[in-house]
């Protein structure tokens, strides 16, 4: 054992020190530009020992003299779905964690004046990327896009793409060692080569500004444009057709009211058409505009207090036993959560693909987005700071153009320590570098009965920082009831909105038993846990939203239970087979009637 950590450490360490190497800054609105798709069949190779790279296995040579031979071949083997995770595509690698191999070949017809990315929506969780023989990049976070310039490097036919895949948990990745959701590993996003002009639109943020109900401000950042360019934005509908000039960091920036403008809303899901130009470049999209604020202890959407009707789920689809990674995919959970009348999306607990996110969008849920800052995170680490840094910037750049997100999550279930508080304070910083419009708010699991005041209480000066507070708290499953649920009063983070980011307790779909024996595993017992915790909500004064945890049974480690588990979470609302359970339909009712 000694000799294979000796063998394997440096390898992995190696792979870690590599992270995002030749990264680029994100391109904005990927789905907006010219592109090829290099999702579908990949050739795959799992390299349980790390050998790969010692033997320049992305090399894809052939032998040619009498004498050559070659321990690998990509050719006529194990073949990956791009995007996908591999843990579903085969029994073989259903736990497995570790290195897999992916290539294949492509023809990029070549175009004059052009410029070339590939871009990868995600690759679980770190990797290295190699074209035509030499390593080109590397990234680390298994949820957020990165991009690598391939300019002058392609050949018109018979590219050779590898990528080295590799989701082994360590004590310094974001998440850590051990998390309550399936570790998948792979490609499982999508691949594309992008084509841009040689000056091109590199980034945008277009938005309502914080405080006003018709300012709409642009930030334009151009890619390879001299100072003086000029930038224009249209928004055809309201009439706006402005200009702006870059500086010579290539940043243009401009602000001017609009007339008539109709804000987005969940109950009104509005997107505008929007067209940034530069002489030589065009991208257009469909974008929101809204105000979203704190007002003491409420939440106001355009102005107007607003209750949270929210729900989780992982980026996962149970049935299929994998990760989410289609339009179709989208479809499949958003109308769940639709059904169950909700008007908000916690994203559990990464920033899931962005099928997911525009799409809620246009169908009017507001969206809480976070990075896997996930209980166990060595906060002591300066290198993990900065991971967990460039995470979250990479996650605020994707989707700072979405109206839909309201919260960035900087954190779920940490305990208070000086090193944390930095820890949060940076990616807050961060944050709020690219993006002063969102809420800021985190999760905790520290609300506590205190017997003395009878109330429920908790203790982390770290939300003073906060926009907004959430607590994840599971009355009737992890803590029995002090008292009785009409009884059951909070004192919580008043003089700030509170949210329940998180309640419920787990059921077997199917299963009937007693509704006050949580052992019965029985969709009575979730039920009647519904029940109590929504009678509770009424005694928490500064109560501004609620999300139910989960809407859907997931894969996780965590649950040995034999028969009721089976390596599954089962507090979802809906089965791992897609059937309501009973507190599916008390929580509906309660959506109804707020
Ligand atoms: C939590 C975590 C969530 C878990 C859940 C559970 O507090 O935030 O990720 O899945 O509890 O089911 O225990």
């Amino acid at each position: 054992m000694k000799t294979l950590t000796k063998f394997i450490m440096p390898l992995v360490l190696s792979l870690l020190a590599a992270a995002d190497a030749g990264a680029q800054e994100l391109i904005a609105n990927v789905y907006g530009r010219q592109t090829q798709s290099l999702n579908g069949k990949w050739d795959a190779i799992v390299d349980l020992y790390d050998q790969g790279r010692k033997n320049k296995i992305y090399l894809d040579r052939k032998p040619e003299g009498k004498t050559d031979f070659y321990e690998y071949s990509f050719d006529n083997g194990l073949r990956l779905d791009v995007p996908s995770d591999w843990n579903c595509q085969t029994p073989e690698l259903k736990y497995y964690e570790g290195t897999v191999w992916y290539a294949r070949r492509f023809d990029a017809p070549q175009q004059a004046g052009q410029r070339q990315f590939l871009h990868f929506g995600a690759v679980s969780y770190r990797c290295r990327v190699y074209l035509n023989g030499e390593e080109i990049g590397a990234h680390e976070g298994g949820f957020t896009p990165f991009q690598i310039e391939v300019t002058g490097r392609l050949k018109p036919e018979g590219n050779f793409l590898a990528v080295e895949a590799n989701n082994t948990r360590t004590p310094d990745a974001i998440p850590a060692m051990a998390f309550d959701w399936w570790n998948y590993g792979g490609i499982t996003r999508d691949v594309m080569l992008i084509s841009v002009p040689d000056t091109f639109i590199e980034d945008y943020f277009i938005r309502l500004d914080k405080d006003s109900a018709d300012r709409i401000t642009a930030d334009v950042k151009l890619s390879g444009a001299a100072a003086g360019t000029s930038v224009g934005i249209e928004i055809p509908e309201l009439n706006v057709r402005e200009t702006a000039v870059t500086d010579d960091k290539g940043t243009a920036s401009v602000s001017f009211r609009v007339k008539k403008l109709e804000r987005w809303s969940p109950a009104n899901p509005k997107r505008y058409r929007v067209i940034v130009s530069s002489d030589r470049d065009r991208v257009e999209e469909r974008i929101g505009f809204r105000n979203i604020r704190v007002e003491g202890e409420d939440i106001c959407l355009n102005g107007t207090p607003l209750f949270l009707k929210s729900v989780s789920f992982h980026e996962e689809i149970p049935q299929r036993m994998g990760r989410a990674f289609s339009e179709s995919d989208a479809v499949m959970l958003l109308s769940e959560a639709r059904a169950l009348g909700c008007n908000m999306i916690r994203l559990a607990h990464y920033p899931q693909n962005e099928y997911i996110v525009r799409l809620a969008e246009q169908m009017g849920f507001l969206l809480w987005e976070e990075i896997p800052i996930w209980q166990g995170i060595d906060f002591a680490n300066g290198q993990t700071r900065e991971k967990a840094g460039r995470m979250i910037r990479e996650m605020v750049t994707r989707d700072k153009n979405r109206c839909a997100l309201a919260f960035w999550g900087v954190a779920n279930e940490t305990q208070p320590s000086e090193a944390r508080n930095a820890f949060l304070r940076h990616l807050i910083g961060c944050c709020r570098e690219i993006d002063d419009t969102r809420l800021i708010v985190a999760a905790f699991d520290l609300v506590r009965f205190d017997r003395q005041r009878q109330l429920f209480v908790m203790n982390d000066p770290f939300i003073e920082e906060l926009d907004v507070v959430a607590v994840n708290k599971y009355m009737g499953w992890y803590h029995p009831w002090p008292l009785t649920p009409d009884k059951a009063v909070w004192d919580v983070a008043r003089g700030k909105p509170l949210i329940i980011s998180e309640f419920g307790g787990e059921a077997l779909y199917g299963q009937h038993g007693p509704a006050d024996v949580a052992s019965s595993w029985s969709e009575e017992y979730q039920e009647a846990l519904y029940r109590d915790n929504l009678r509770m909500f009424e005694n928490i004064p500064n109560l501004r939203g609620v999300s139910p945890w989960i809407l859907f049974d997931f894969r996780s480690p965590f649950r040995f239970h034999p028969t009721n588990q089976e390596g599954w979470n089962r507090k979802g609302l809906v089965s791992d087979q897609g059937y309501r359970k009973k507190a599916w339909y008390l929580m509906k009712a309660y959506y109804d009637k707020h």
